[in-house]
């Protein structure tokens, strides 16, 4: 079975979707209002939610039977890959890179894909076929998608391998699990201080004006902003008109004493937020400037980067500013790409958990709570 939220303006655009999607034969399981996008639920848009189920257990029945117009049983992904053909790589290909996997699928299953029954050496079960073609319609690196699935399977049951809801439902479990967050600020009383770190041009500037937003109007906390990017006028102005159409006070450290004073003048705040300029993870002299500055004060130190960013260029990024400790995580512009490696990359190499996600450039409503089942959800598609 597959199961899938359809959102509309009505309920009846997004049954319309389901149907255009899982065919006539799909049912709905639940329907309700919800806010699309947005923090806490608060800020989004209004729309109708239909989650639809289907039953994608036999894919070339089920297409016979009338599972929508294009024979395409498997719910669309988020993103589709150019063709979205099974044979995406070619049957020699999978058969070597699978090889560990095939041996235990030939001895503990007599399904074998039958699409592709002249050629006899492809011998996984269709169902584990399946969801790697989903997985890498979901945009998933094909080493990555073979790696996961091949955790999902050391832990599952050979009986299970034929069954296309419980595989996927453990991948999801999968994905859930290793990857590590933290609920937001609980505001017991103390100050909350978070200052950002992380290359330019990861939206350091952009999710703090989210995180204002959020938290001071939907909220209700008092929030401060400070920044110590003064390189640039544009960066502080940039910083200034969200202080400005959000109504928090903003405050321009040049110097790391006047960091300090800064902070403690915003001593009535339940938050202060802090930005910085970019580093890049080349540069000894900025690291060693930006440590000076947090040296003075007592903040949370948040790592901000990027989902898009490719897997070496991370390595380096999270090895540059492990020179300073970092807290948490914030990983952003997961509107551009899937970025489960970013993610597991990230919270495993710093040992942080990741405390939000960014989803697009709108502030305020682009920004989510990390939340395990959440992120497992955004990276399988909707
Ligand atoms: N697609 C996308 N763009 C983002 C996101 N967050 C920020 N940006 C964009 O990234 C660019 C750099 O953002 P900025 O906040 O100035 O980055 P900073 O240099 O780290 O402060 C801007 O064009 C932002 O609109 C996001 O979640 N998704
Ligand atoms: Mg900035």
């Amino acid at each position: 079975m597959r199961v899938k939220r359809f959102h509309g303006e009505t309920i009846h655009e997004a049954v319309e979707k389901m149907k255009n999607e899982f065919g006539s034969d799909a049912v709905i399981l639940h329907t309700k209002r919800v806010k699309h996008g947005g923090f806490f639920g608060l800020f989004g848009r209004q729309v109708f939610e239909v989650i639809g189920a289907m039953d994608a257990a036999e894919p070339a029945a089920g297409a016979e039977r009338g599972f929508g117009q294009q024979g395409q049983p498997q719910a669309q992904p988020k993103k589709t890959g150019e063709n979205g053909s099974p044979s995406f790589d070619g049957a020699r290909h999978r058969e070597t890179q699978w090889s560990a996997v095939d041996k235990d699928a030939n001895a503990g299953s007599s399904v074998h894909r039958s699409a592709n029954s002249t050629n006899s050496r492809v011998i996984w079960p269709d169902t584990i076929d399946d969801v790697y073609q989903q997985l890498i319609q979901c945009d998933l690196p094909k080493e990555t998608a073979q790696a996961l699935l091949k955790r999902v399977l050391q832990s599952l049951p050979k009986q299970d391998w034929q069954n296309l809801a419980t595989i996927w439902n453990h991948v999801n479990t999968q994905i859930a699990s290793e990857i590590a967050t933290v609920a937001p600020w609980d505001f017991d009383g103390t100050q909350k201080r978070a200052v950002l770190v992380g290359p330019t041009g990861v939206g350091k500037t952009t999710t703090i004006a989210k995180l204002a937003a959020n938290f001071a109007l939907v909220a209700g906390k008092k929030v401060g902003l400070i920044t110590v990017d003064t390189y640039r006028i544009a960066a502080v102005d940039q910083l200034r008109t969200y202080a400005d159409i959000i109504g928090v006070p903003l405050k321009v450290a040049y110097s790391p004493e006047e960091l300090r004073q800064a902070v403690i003048a915003m001593a009535d705040r339940d938050l202060v937020l802090i930005d910085t300029a970019g580093r890049s993870q080349r540069n000894e002299t900025q690291m060693a400037e930006l440590k000076a500055f947090l040296d003075g004060i007592d903040a949370e130190i948040h790592l901000v980067v990027s989902a898009t960013t490719k897997d070496r260029d991370l390595g380096d990024i999270i090895r540059f500013f492990s020179n300073v400790n970092i807290d948490r995580l914030i990983v952003t512009k997961l509107d551009e790409t899937t970025g489960f490696g970013a993610l597991l990359q990230a919270t495993t190499q710093t040992k942080a958990p990741i405390a939000f996600i960014t989803t697009g450039q709108s502030v305020p409503e682009d920004i989510e709570i990390a939340e395990p089942q959440k992120i497992a959800e955004w990276i399988l598609g909707d």
